[in-house]
């Protein structure tokens, strides 16, 4: 195994601990497993990271809570000021890390740069952020009585993320975190483990030249036990999951046993309706990218597109020529000059070419690829448009992550927002149209059901400074940025009373 260049480029080795301990330590822990990232480029292996044991586990949260007590203590824009620093390492790193992620996850290169970019826009979001935690004052109804409310830092928060945004999502939860007084421990995606600790190895040497005490740990499960453990550990105060609904169910059930907060981000079924005034123009490269880009696997990914019958032809036609010229960019990701790279595992072949099939099975036509590019190395798949299904059929209701648009055609916008709506997930949506009416329709309490909704913007592609997040099966959680800072905190409501009397709330007499 040959050392990759972009691992070298950021000081990353053949063999790299998964497991950072605070005080600049990495456990040297060899018994506990071994996760092997591949390329999906190649299928080759990366690199080898150890695995974290549970007595690294235990370590990792001693420190973290004693992290956390004078943490918890220095003042809000002071710790805006450690995540100043983070930020800036960033940039210095963005054409590396950037790198790293689409070589590991497998996005083109301009996406892991933009992914980076959301690291830093998180970070100058959360230094603002961090002379602003605002509570609210209330008049009291008693004389002589003050009222406010003040937020205090939660504690630990555990951080479990997935392959499709191995380092964004950390950042959007651990700096908003660390503004607020928390110290966070990140158990990343077991696909994606050389990204994390890329990150964590930039961050935490900006800190300590800072003179900052440790803020993020790391450790890397090679089965599912630690996961479990961590889930289920009363000592982290809010875990925060990204990933499939069927886990995130199990993660949100297991936390509120324990009487823990759980912050969900799980799967979409993104929608785009475009209606007869639609600019094209602008239309179809949003649903283009929205379908194919991190090659379907963003859960902001375009699944199902609503077009107005008296364009639908038009518009069909117009992304099958769009999709042949992608399929002559897919290829390394590493390579900014491609558009789309390979599915992250085999596994993910292996859904995209199920879906395929009972697509088929059930009526629908392959309007465009739909097929696994067998004859190379790595998990390449043609991104497919599936005409001639319903709404309802049971594979347009679920969420593959794959690049798979299902096109269908409607008369009525109300027709057309009630099958956007109608499905088990509440991500993301927008609207393509030039009438103002039909807009606000869309976006009124009857209109779009979901956490994200757009105008003339395609459905991924969500800017930092919005809460993130969506309704039913995706969760129900927000990240990143507008007030999502909340979950971070604790808020305690307090009353002063500085008279000589002791009137009751309610008028309630109790007189000794
Ligand atoms: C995700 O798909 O996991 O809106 C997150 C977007 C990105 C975040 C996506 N800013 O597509």
């Amino acid at each position: 195994m040959s050392l990759h260049p972009v691992l070298s480029a950021l000081g990353l080795s053949e063999n790299e601990s998964g497991t950072y301990l605070g005080n600049d330590e990495w456990s040297k822990t060899s018994d506990a497993g071994v996760l092997e990232p591949v390329n999906p480029t190649t299928g080759d292996v990366l690199g080898k990271v150890l695995a974290s044991s549970q007595s690294d586990y235990d370590t990792i949260v001693e420190r973290a809570q004693a992290s956390f007590k004078v943490w918890r203590k220095t003042p809000a824009p002071r710790r805006g000021e450690a995540i100043r620093l983070c930020a800036d390492a960033l940039r210095a790193h963005k054409d590396a890390l950037g790198s790293l992620v689409a070589l590991e996850m497998g996005k083109s290169k301009p996406e892991g740069d933009g992914e980076v970019q959301e690291m830093i826009d998180i970070g100058d979001f959360a230094v603002g952020l961090s002379r602003q935690l605002y509570g609210l004052t209330m008049h009291s109804e008693r004389p002589g009585h003050r009222m406010y409310e003040q937020w205090h830092p939660l504690g630990l928060i555990g951080i479990i993320s997935a392959f499709n945004f191995p380092v964004a999502v950390w950042a959007w939860n651990s700096f908003i975190a660390a503004v607020c007084g928390d110290v966070t421990i990140w158990k990343p995606s077991p696909k994606t483990p050389l990204s994390a600790i890329a990150s964590m190895k930039i961050c935490n040497e900006a800190l300590k030249a800072g003179g900052f005490p440790d803020l993020f740990f790391l450790f890397n499960d090679a089965g599912t036990e630690l996961a479990q453990t961590f889930v289920d550990d009363k000592r982290i105060a809010l875990v925060s999951f990204t990933g499939s609904t069927k886990v995130g169910r199990n993660v949100g059930e297991r936390v509120a046993a324990r009487m823990g907060r759980s912050l969900l981000e799980l799967g979409g079924n993104n929608a785009i309706i475009v209606d007869e005034s639609a600019d094209l123009k602008m239309a179809i490269p949003a649903i283009v990218f929205g379908a194919v880009g991190t090659a379907g696997q963003r859960c902001t990914t375009t699944r199902r597109l609503f077009v107005h019958e008296s364009i639908y032809d038009d518009v069909l036609s117009k992304l099958k020529t769009a999709y042949a010229q992608v399929e002559k960019k897919i290829g390394d990701p590493t390579d900014p000059a491609n558009l789309m790279g390979p599915l992250n595992s085999q596994d993910g072949v292996k859904g995209f070419l199920a879906a395929i099939e009972k697509a088929k099975a059930s009526g629908g036509i392959i309007e465009s690829g739909g097929k696994a590019l067998s004859d190379r190395k790595g998990n390449f798949v043609l991104p497919a448009i599936v005409t001639g299904l319903a709404n309802t059929a049971e594979i347009v209701q679920h969420e593959t992550f794959a690049p798979i648009l299902y096109v269908m055609k409607y008369r009525d916008l109300d027709d057309a927002i009630d099958m956007q709506n109608d499905v088990p997930q509440g991500l993301s949506s927008s609207i393509f149209t030039t009438n103002l009416k039909r807009a606000e329709a869309f976006l009124a309490a009857s209109g779009s059901d979901c956490g994200i909704a757009n105008v003339n913007i395609g459905t991924s592609g969500a800017e930092i400074g919005g809460a993130f997040g969506g309704e039913k099966e995706t969760g129900g959680g927000r990240e990143s940025g507008s007030d999502a800072w909340r979950a971070y905190m604790r808020r305690q409501t307090n009353t002063i009373n500085y008279s000589d009397a002791l009137p009751l709330a309610q008028g309630i007499k109790f007189d000794l």
